[in-house]
């Protein structure tokens, strides 16, 4: 008995190795080649495709190969009695929180400017820092750690989140407390989950409650993003700019406007990649936990959708 693999297209080569080593009797299967589901108890998932779980009789444990588990949650058909859980790990944690820093700091002290200011060989010296204050949208394992890291570096931060949170070592704000919350800030970091009541969280009434010239980061879902609404945030002046690593097609089409826009900073959804090596121990060890009925680590609330 043991795991199989679903990530149409990917190459999952490092998982599957990552895996024989940790446990090197690990019965594998590698999506498509699966000729015997019945020996199916865990599956590792990407983008799987919708429906697949059913064939798999005796599957006990769903294990996404990233944080985000919206993609397995688009599955109507899985067994709602089946536990998931998703990589929760400094790996993935700590790139994730280097890129938004990097994001708000190149923001704060505008890079931008003063690579445009090369080009024409401009030295200007004014207003060399911009004033902000953050607002971090989605506090859970990966936001918690950008708040953490930024008060490190003394930059104003509040937090976002659906529900009440006990917290006191930054302003949080949750539910209806949403215009409260962007009235103080001027640099949003989208670090959501993406559920049905997220999806389009990111729209044209959002922006409007903006204060005028907020500056937005998007590292968690294409999905929150009504993209062309960004775009008229961006021409009536509510929203300065954004750097978005995720979109709601990925690659990014070429004809798509965000690649010709100046204030639109793109990458390739590279924010943090999961690294097998890093994150099969807790996998394996869930694995083993559901053997023995044990509590399993990284679970997620079905309800919530994350
Ligand atoms: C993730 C991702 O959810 O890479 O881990 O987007």
């Amino acid at each position: 008995m043991g795991f199989a693999i679903i990530s149409p297209g990917r190459d999952v080569t490092k998982w599957r190795e990552s895996l024989m080593r940790h446990m090197p009797n690990l019965d594998i299967q590698v999506y498509p080649e699966i000729s015997a589901p019945e020996r199916v108890e865990a599956v590792l998932l990407w983008q799987h495709p919708k429906g697949i779980l059913r064939e798999f009789p005796n599957l006990k444990l769903i294990c996404s190969m990233g944080a985000g588990v919206d993609h397995i949650l688009s599955d109507k058909d899985i067994d709602p009695s089946l536990p998931i859980s998703r990589v929760v790990d400094k790996g993935l944690t700590n790139p994730m929180t280097n890129y938004v820093l990097m994001g708000i700091l190149a923001y704060q002290r505008q890079l931008s400017r003063y690579q445009n200011n090369q080009k024409t060989k401009t030295w200007d010296m004014s207003n060399p820092e911009l004033d902000i204050t953050v607002g971090v949208l989605g506090v859970g394992a990966l936001g918690g750690d950008v708040v953490k890291k930024l008060q490190v570096l003394e930059v104003p931060v509040l937090g976002y989140g659906n529900s009440p949170k006990n917290v006191s070592s930054y302003p949080y704000y949750y539910g209806t407390q949403l215009q409260d919350f962007l009235d103080k800030v001027n640099v949003i970091v989208c670090m959501l989950p993406l559920t049905d009541k997220t999806t389009g969280f990111l729209n044209i009434d959002f922006f409007r409650s903006c204060r005028k010239g907020t500056y937005l980061i998007n590292v968690a879902r294409g999905s929150h993003l009504v993209e062309e609404d960004l775009l008229t945030a961006i021409s009536e002046g509510c929203i300065s700019g954004a750097m978005l690593d995720v979109f709601r097609q990925e690659p990014l089409p070429k004809e798509h406007p965000f690649w010709e826009t100046p204030e639109i900073t793109v990458t390739p959804h590279i924010a943090s990649v999961t690294n097998p090596d890093a994150a099969v121990p807790q996998i394996l060890e869930n694995y083993n936990r559901i053997k023995s009925n044990k509590p399993l680590l990284n679970t997620i609330d079905r309800n919530l959708g994350y």
